[in-house]
C-alpha cells in the first residue's frame, strides 16, 4: 500500500524567503513545494509508467528500464504559475489562489532520460505534420487532488518530440534521486512551461489528440480575460482560453525587500539583487535592467556568471539568471526600486500584465518600494 503524506483538504505548499532563494544559482534544499493533493511514498522498485495512446507499442516501463535509456541532464527552473499572485493581487485587485510571494520558483539540475526517446521507443503513429495539434498528456492515479481524482497535465506532441526542447522524466534533482515530494521516482520536466504540467509521481504518457481532460489543464492554469471576474464567468471561458504552457519573461528584486531599512554604501549607492526568468523557450535572459526614478531611466544590472557555465554541454537557455546592482540612491522614506528583464529572444517585461481571475503569470516590473534610505 502506498503511504501518504498530508491530505487533500491540507497539501503541502510552500516557498522559502527569496532572499535565501537567490543565495544560489542551483537551488539545493528547502525549495518551493506545490502539491493539489497528498504527497505519496513510492517504491521504485515495482513502479511502473504505462505508454499508451497513438503508439505502435504499449509500453510499461520501470525505473531500471527509463535508467537504462540515455540519460540527459537540464539545468532549468521550475515555476508555478502562480509564483507572485501576492503581487497582482496587492496592485491590482483580489484574485482566486495561495497568496504565494516571489518564490515559488526553483532552479535545479535535473537528470533523466527524454521524453522523446521514450516515445520513439514506443513509437509515435500520429503523423509528423500533425504533431503540433496533437498532444502528450501525463498522468498521476496515485491520489485524489483537490478537484479532480486524479492529476493530469498535457504537452504538445510537437515540443515533446523536439530534442532542443529538452523535456525530460527526470529520475534525479541535483545528483540525487528525486525526493519523495518532489516526484520521487520520477516526474516529468518541461523547460519553460508552466510547473503544472511538469508531472511528479508519473504513472502514465498518453499519446493522443486532445489535450489532458483533467481539471488542472482544462480549467484551472489558465490566463482568463478581465471580464472573468468569478468563478461562476469563468466557467464560460475555460473552453475558449487556452492553457498556460510557456512562462513569460520575469524578473524580481529580492534585496533590498519592500519596506526595509537600507544603508547607502560610501559611493552613495545601495546593492540590489533578485532573479530573472526567460519567456518559454526564448531564454537565457540576456539583460537586467534597474530603475529608481519610477522607470523613467534604466541602468544595467550585472548578471552573475555561475560555475554551471562551465559544465560546457549543459546550456542555461532555460535556467534563471541571478543579477545584482549597485543603484544611486537619496537618503530619505518611500524610496521605490524596479527591475525588468529581457530575454535572448526579445521579449521584455512589460510595467504590469493585465488582471485575471486565477492570479497565473504575473510578470510585472520586479518592485522593492517603501525603502528608507539612511
Ligand atoms: N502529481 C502531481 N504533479 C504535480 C502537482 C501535483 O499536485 N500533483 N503540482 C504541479 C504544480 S502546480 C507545480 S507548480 C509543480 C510543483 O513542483 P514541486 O512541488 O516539486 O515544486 O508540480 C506540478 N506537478
Ligand atoms: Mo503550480
Amino acid at each position: 500500500m502506498v503511504t501518504l503524506e498530508y491530505t487533500v483538504e491540507k497539501p503541502l505548499n510552500r516557498e522559502p524567503p527569496v532572499e535565501q532563494l537567490i543565495s544560489s544559482f542551483i537551488t539545493e534544499k528547502d525549495g518551493y513545494d506545490r502539491n493539489h493533493g497528498p504527497i505519496p511514498y513510492l517504491d521504485a522498485a515495482t513502479h511502473r509508467v504505462g505508454v499508451y495512446g497513438a503508439v505502435s507499442n504499449i509500453l510499461s516501463l520501470s525505473i531500471p528500464d527509463l535508467s537504462s535509456l540515455p540519460q540527459h541532464t537540464v539545468i532549468c527552473a521550475l515555476q508555478c504559475a502562480g509564483n507572485r499572485r501576492h503581487t497582482m493581487r496587492t496592485k491590482l485587485k483580489e484574485v482566486n489562489g495561495i497568496d504565494w510571494f516571489d518564490g515559488a520558483v526553483m532552479n535545479c539540475r535535473w537528470r533523466g532520460p527524454r521524453l522523446r526517446d521514450v516515445l520513439l521507443k514506443s513509437g509515435v503513429k500520429i503523423p509528423r505534420d500533425k504533431w503540433s495539434s496533437a498532444h502528450v498528456a501525463f498522468a498521476c492515479f496515485q491520489t485524489p487532488c483537490q478537484d479532480d481524482e486524479w492529476y493530469g497535465a498535457s504537452i504538445e506532441l510537437e515540443r515533446a518530440m523536439r530534442e532542443d526542447a529538452d523535456v525530460i522524466l527526470a529520475l534525479e534533482m541535483n545528483n540525487k534521486p528525486l525526493a519523495p515530494n518532489h516526484g520521487y521516482p520520477v516526474r516529468v520536466i518541461t523547460p519553460g512551461i508552466a510547473g503544472a504540467r511538469s508531472v511528479k509521481w508519473l504513472d502514465r504518457i498518453t499519446v493522443q489528440l486532445t489535450e489532458s481532460p483533467n481539471y488542472y489543464q482544462q480549467h484551472d492554469y489558465k490566463i482568463l480575460p478581465p471580464e472573468a471576474d468569478c468563478v461562476e464567468k469563468a466557467k464560460n471561458y475555460w473552453h475558449r482560453v487556452p492553457a498556460i504552457q510557456d512562462m513569460p519573461v520575469n524578473s524580481v528584486i529580492a534585496i533590498p525587500a519592500n519596506e526595509s531599512k537600507v544603508e547607502l554604501c560610501e559611493d552613495g549607492c545601495v546593492e540590489v539583487k533578485g532573479y530573472a526568468l526567460p519567456g518559454g523557450e526564448d531564454g537565457p535572459v540576456i539583460k537586467v535592467e534597474v530603475s529608481a526614478d519610477g522607470g523613467s531611466t534604466w541602468e544595467d544590472a550585472e548578471l552573475i556568471k555561475c560555475v554551471e557555465n562551465e559544465e560546457k554541454d549543459v546550456s542555461l537557455k532555460w535556467a534563471w539568471c541571478l543579477w545584482r546592482a549597485k543603484v544611486k540612491l537619496e537618503k530619505g522614506t518611500g524610496k521605490r526600486l524596479l527591475s525588468r528583464a529581457t530575454d535572448k529572444g526579445g521579449n521584455v517585461q512589460t510595467r504590469c500584465p493585465e488582471w485575471n481571475l486565477r492570479g497565473v503569470a504575473y510578470n510585472g516590473y520586479g518592485e522593492s518600494k517603501d525603502l528608507e534610505v539612511v
